[in-house]
């Protein structure tokens, strides 16, 4: 693989500034944030109040723990525009989530919000290795789907040479793949793998692909995922995260010069880790639930957003900005299986350490009698290796369950998010 470190002189200055440096921006962009919203957004004005807080009260960064959280109830409840801080007419961008229970989430941006999209998206594509000049892949879903509009909006910014191709269409992305020879590619982690099956399925081999590096996210995934994917196609793979609440791809991202979790950018978005529990936040390096407040949004400002994902805040490392580890799971996702708590990421994580079988999986979760059973679905080369997944789970998980090893292809596949959990409970 390739050298893809980006020349320091080319990095934004906040990304490398002083720890002191980056507080005062944040201190000053909060209380900002904090009036913005409390004077524009009825939802916030009467949650400040019923909490007896006023955005004078942050002096600094510690008190914004004073201020209520947001939760997507909250946002549904002002379906369709009631969380935009600025006339209609002002928004120039409207995103929703796919809304699959219950109303979808709707989100808005300004021009100046679409503009500081752009620069955090660029300075992700950058952290990965991306070069003003290169080609870049981009199978991310278009359309109301924040991931290839978000990953498009970047690119533009930082003067990529962008293949809107979206996602689904797998034999087209593999021939456009050889045809044009991008240097990147982003796309869901799982949708990478279905290209991959593709590219074997035509007899062409992906480690001989133009691809340099995969710019992977929008769902979890492991490590152990990142050597299987890398090793294929003899490329970089790098994390980028990111939700539409909180802007769309590129809240955080991962340096392809190190692979050590995913900075977050720090002069946009505010992150805290708290105790899903009790809402406490907790110290930098202990795991919980990541919380986000907007520093710079003006059509959706956000204030406290619980995101539930589950991860930590680590210190910087090729950047000053802190790090997030790679999220270990949704809260939503997390199975609890006679009293033991399992995460999808835990199964994948025992799958590719198991020796003969594809990376392809789903859980299947069922009560056949009044106890909850745990099925796996995978598929071979070999039908024996399902044995051997089932002990290490219980090896290493403490959990009995089922696996079935299917032919090739049996595994329902996404194009985009995978559904990872089948609850037939
Ligand atoms: O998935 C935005 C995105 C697009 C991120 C493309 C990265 C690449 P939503 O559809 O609003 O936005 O879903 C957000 O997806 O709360 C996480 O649970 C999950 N997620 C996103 N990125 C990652 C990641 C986009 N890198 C939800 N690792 C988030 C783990 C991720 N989970």
């Amino acid at each position: 693989m390739k050298d893809l470190t980006p020349d320091r002189s080319t990095l934004d200055p906040i990304e490398i500034a002083s720890r002191d440096e980056i507080t005062a921006l944040q201190t000053e962009r909060l209380r900002w944030s904090l009036t913005h919203a409390y004077a524009n957004v009825p939802h916030y004005t009467q949650a400040f109040d019923a909490a007896g807080v006023h955005p004078d009260d942050l002096t600094d960064l510690s008190d914004l723990a004073k201020f209520p959280f947001t939760v997507k109830s909250d946002l549904r409840a002002n379906y369709p525009f009631g969380m935009f801080a600025v006339p209609r007419d002002q928004v120039k961008r409207i995103h929703a989530s796919s809304g699959t229970t219950g109303q979808p989430t709707v989100v808005g941006y300004t021009q100046s919000d679409l503009d500081n999209w752009g620069q955090v998206v660029a300075r992700s594509l950058r952290a990965a290795g991306m070069q003003p000049g290169d080609l870049l892949h981009n199978a991310y879903g278009y359309g109301l789907f924040t991931g290839g509009l978000g990953i498009h909006l970047g690119a533009d910014a930082l003067g990529l040479s962008t293949i809107p191709i979206s996602g689904g269409m797998t034999p087209r992305q593999v021939r456009l793949i050889e045809d044009f020879k991008p240097k990147g590619i982003t796309v869901t982690p799982s949708y990478a793998l279905s290209v991959l099956d593709e590219f074997h399925a035509q007899d062409l081999d992906p480690r001989a692909s133009s691809l340099e590096v995969g710019i992977f996210g929008a769902e979890p995934w492991t490590n152990a995922m990142r050597t299987e994917i890398e090793q294929a196609f003899d490329m970089h793979a790098v994390d980028i995260y990111g939700l539409s609440e909180v802007i769309g791809p590129g809240v955080s991202m991962e340096c392809v010069e190190t692979k050590d979790g995913l900075h977050i950018w720090e002069d946009h978005f505010f992150p805290e880790i708290i105790d899903p529990t009790t809402g406490q936040p907790v110290a930098d390096g202990e795991m919980g639930e990541l919380v986000f407040t907007s520093l710079t949004k003006e059509a959706f400002p956000i204030i406290r957003y619980r995101t539930r994902d589950l991860t930590r805040l680590l210190p910087g490392t090729a950047r000053s900005m802190r790090r997030m580890e790679k999220v270990t799971g949704r809260s939503d996702d997390m199975i609890i299986l006679r009293g033991v708590n399992v995460f999808p990421t835990q199964i994948e994580e025992c799958l590719m350490a198991t020796p003969g079988l594809a990376p392809h999986f789903q859980i299947e979760l069922t009560k056949p009698d009044r106890m909850d059973v745990m099925e796996i679905r995978c598929e071979g080369p070999d039908p024996a290796a399902g044995t051997a997944l089932a002990a290490r789970i219980k090896d290493s998980i403490g959990i009995s369950v089922q696996v079935t090893v299917g032919a090739p292809g049996s595994v329902a596949r996404s194009q985009g998010k995978a559904v990872r959990i089948v609850d037939n409970r």
